[in-house]
């Protein structure tokens, strides 16, 4: 394989995985991230976020003197950019913020040569590669000299270092010979299939398939109301209907969380608000069952507070956006234990995957059951689906929003 010089621009959750495999795979690579404390963490061989396996990765790649970071991009081959496509909060329908890729777009402009690659895998509105390619454009790049591309990652939390690999890939290039050349550069690297396009086809693909899981869990999450108020075990229920050989329910929770399934479907609703209707529905179905698991617990506290003379405390299991992993970001589980907290009622936070936390003491699960008078179960992790588990919730009151007991 021939070795390149690899930029890789943002050194967050994909960035930084993708920098320490391409510098596995021999190449030499340079991280860039504008904030000064990833670039020490990272240039030491550690890292700033947590992803199995990723430790060791950099650490033997650092060493190796194959990756090294720095605030500023440096003369490559080729160029990934990785920064986040966060949206601008307020307004009806959230509209997507692509600052840091225009921003990364220029800071790499003037270090640009003929034959350079310059791929976005940063999720992106449709129409956003060519946006890429009239600023370089405007910044005096002769883009017909370079290769440009859209490439989304695809990979889940937890398992990003398996699926980088192991993940086919779409390559949307900004002219067909582009596709061919950076579709070329990820089957050097990726034993799963690398499919060519064009970049608008890659860049909504990449919003299909998280708005294609949003819509599905809508669904579970739409049926999971219906069935509470008919008195039906939804999961039960949907275990049932699972058994249609075309049928394929996902499963209701507290709500959708994460930074990308929550967020991505947006990205087409406010490019084409009339027509999406079905994924902005959907969006709007999962937020709202955050809410209502709210109203749920709200409901039952006043109950027991009623029956007992004194409101109850509520053990909130799990914390994290799903199951198994430490990360709290757009997790709806947080989002009930802070609002529930916030409207004055008693709560103990049970996260069995973190042991700190800015506002809630984290509390070990059989003392949390022991101290409370209500248990709301808020994310299926492992350990409350253990027997031992399931015999302590016996003993009080729980309100079960993940189906542990099914
Ligand atoms: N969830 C449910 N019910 C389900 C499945 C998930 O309520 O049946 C909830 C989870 O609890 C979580 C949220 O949905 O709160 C999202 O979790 P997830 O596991 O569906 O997805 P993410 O956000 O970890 O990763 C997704 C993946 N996309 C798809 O599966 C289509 C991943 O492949 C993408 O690379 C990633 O988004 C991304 O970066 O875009």
């Amino acid at each position: 394989m021939q070795k390149n010089k690899i930029c890789v621009v943002g050194l967050g959750y994909i960035g930084l995985p993708s920098a320490a495999l391409l510098a596995s795979a021999g190449h030499v690579v340079v991280g860039v991230d504008v904030n000064e404390n990833v670039v020490e963490t990272i240039n030491r061989g550690d890292i700033h976020i947590v992803e199995p396996d990723l430790d060791a990765f950099v650490r033997s790649a650092v060493s190796a003197g194959r990756l090294k970071a720095h605030t500023r991009p440096q003369p490559a081959d080729i160029f990934m950019v990785c920064v986040p496509t966060p949206f601008y909060e307020g307004g009806e329908i959230p509209q997507p913020n692509i600052d840091y890729v225009l921003a990364a777009t220029k800071s790499i402009a003037g270090l640009l040569r003929p034959g350079n690659m310059v791929i976005l895998e940063s999720t992106s509105p449709v129409g956003t590669t060519t946006r890429l390619a009239n600023l370089l454009q405007a910044e005096g790049v002769d883009v017909s000299t370079i290769h440009i591309a859209y490439c989304p990652e695809r990979v889940l939390p937890g398992k990003v270092m398996t699926e980088l690999i192991q993940n086919d890939r779409v390559v949307g290039g900004f002219t067909p010979a582009a596709a061919k050349v950076i579709a070329d550069f990820y089957r050097s690297f990726v034993s799963g299939e690398v499919l060519e396009t064009d970049a608008a086809t890659a860049e909504m693909c990449k919003l299909t398939e998280n708005s294609f899981r949003d819509v599905n869990i809508a669904f579970a999450n739409e049926l999971s109301l219906l069935c509470a108020k008919e008195g039906i075990d939804v999961w039960k229920l949907i275990g049932l209907a699972n058994r249609h050989p075309r049928v394929n329910i996902l499963q209701p929770g507290p709500g959708v969380g994460g930074h990308c399934i929550a967020v991505d479907p947006w990205f087409i609703v406010a490019r084409d608000p009339v027509n999406a209707r079905m994924i902005r529905s959907a969006r709007e179905v999962n937020n709202g069952k955050t809410d209502w698991v709210i109203a749920q617990i709200e409901t039952a506290i006043a109950n027991l507070a009623a029956k007992s003379g004194k409101p109850p405390r509520v053990a909130c299991l799990g914390l994290a956006f799903k199951p198994d992993i430490d990360d709290l970001r757009e997790s709806p589980a947080l989002q009930i234990a802070h609002a529930l907290k916030a409207r004055g009622h008693q709560i103990i936070a049970v996260e069995p995957n973190i042991e700190t936390h800015d506002e809630f003491d984290i509390v070990a699960l059989e003392r949390a059951l022991d101290i409370s008078e209500l248990a709301v179960v808020l994310v299926r992790h492992r350990q409350f689906l253990a027997s031992q588990t399931k015999n302590m919730l016996r003993e009080i009151p729980i309100l079960d929003f993940c189906g542990i007991g099914a």
